[in-house]
């Protein structure tokens, strides 16, 4: 309520403010409007001397009410606070024991491979691209130089829509992405080389699940685009990235492979992580454990994003991070790293 002067109603909130005071802030804030030296209220009531006879009676009782609502909610929130207190110790409740640990929670280990891996290669000048996980078989195969026959294409490997193609252009079939590659397609095509990019994502296959497959996994891709590009940049970029990945030591060997969209196409192994070469279960006794392809980006897939492939060459490569998550923390079974199941991703988690 207004008591018609600004320095009083001034203290208003303050009054409000006293029901939800601690014990020592209660008796901070009562000090502060009632202490004898320098509180509020005190100081009002030496200004009153001053004051013409008229204004002194009526500023005087303004100032003594409002004392008195002070007065009266000060000790309204002190009995308050001893009745607390009072509950509390009959109930037998300990302030002092410390509180409950929580989880609070920590990036799935997949997650954390995957932002390793873009760091990485962020580091190195590349940017990280995204694009839609519905695409068209046109941006999926045909852009990278499947034969239209390829067997990936069929409805056993590739999980199609239930819908009416896309109209005007070959492949308008729609399908769930079976790799991030339609993602390097659509950067080529709106962006002249020199390129270079990471594409981090979903894709999905018609698979059952097994302790090594799984209908819905991450992948990351990479893709270099520029004059002059050769098998070297490829080799010397991955095996920076597995230095950086598995550390510097890490041992590596690139062995011939096939994929449509490159050539000359390639698989890379690194040192298994669990025995690092000497040959155990994890690795069938090889010493080696294949962690991506990559190769030279085939001709006809540049000509196909109108990139003229007598000036510009380029190096691209997939890998799949739960595969790597396996190989890193040698875990046995992809379905662990699906199921969220805290039991196992309490152990890899940490705390965030
Ligand atoms: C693998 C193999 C690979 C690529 C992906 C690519 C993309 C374009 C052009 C050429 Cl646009 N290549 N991507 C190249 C080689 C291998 O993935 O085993 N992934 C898990």
């Amino acid at each position: 309520m207004s008591t018609g002067y600004s320095d009083l109603d001034a203290l208003q909130p303050r009054l409000a403010a006293i029901a939800s005071l601690g014990p020592a802030e209660l008796e901070a804030e009562e000090i502060a409007i009632l202490g004898r030296k320098s509180g509020a209220l005190t100081a009002a009531l030496k200004r009153v001397a001053a004051l013409p006879v008229e204004e002194r009676k009526r500023y005087g009782a303004a100032v003594n009410t409002l004392k008195g609502t002070f007065e009266g909610a000060f000790a309204a929130r002190r009995s308050a606070l001893d009745a607390e207190k009072a509950e509390r110790e009959q109930a037998g409740v300990d302030l002092t024991m410390p509180a409950r640990g929580r989880w609070v929670g920590a990036e799935h280990p997949v997650t954390r491979v995957v932002d390793e891996i873009v760091e990485i290669f962020r580091g190195i000048g590349f940017t990280v691209a995204l694009g839609p996980e519905v695409e068209t078989e046109w941006y999926n195969f045909l852009a990278l130089n499947f034969p239209a026959d390829h067997p990936a294409m069929d409805m056993h490997d590739t999980l199609y829509l239930d819908a009416a193609p896309v109209e005007g252009e070959p492949g308008g079939r729609l399908l769930l992405r079976t790799h991030t590659s339609p993602v390097q397609i659509r950067t080529l095509m709106q962006s002249p080389p020199p390129v270079r990019v990471v594409i981090p994502g979903m894709v999905y296959r018609n698979d059952a699940f097994d302790p090594s497959h799984s209908p819905a996994f991450h992948q990351v891709e990479g893709l270099a685009v520029d004059e002059g590009i050769s098998f070297v940049d490829l080799k010397a970029t991955l095996i920076h990235f597995a230095h950086r990945f598995f550390g510097p030591t890490t041992k590596t060997r690139f062995r011939p492979s096939f994929f449509p969209f490159t050539e000359p196409s390639a698989e890379m192994d690194v040192e298994c992580q669990l025995c690092h070469g000497s040959g155990c279960p994890a690795c069938k006794g090889t010493g080696w454990m294949e962690i991506l392809g990559c190769g030279m980006v085939h001709p006809a897939v540049l000509e196909n994003c109108s990139v003229d492939s007598e000036q510009y060459t380029g190096w691209a490569f997939g890998m799949g991070p739960h595969r790597i998550a396996m190989l890193r923390y040698g875990i046995p079974d992809i379905r662990l790293l699906l199921e969220g199941d805290m039991r196992f991703l309490e152990q890899l988690g940490g705390t965030q």
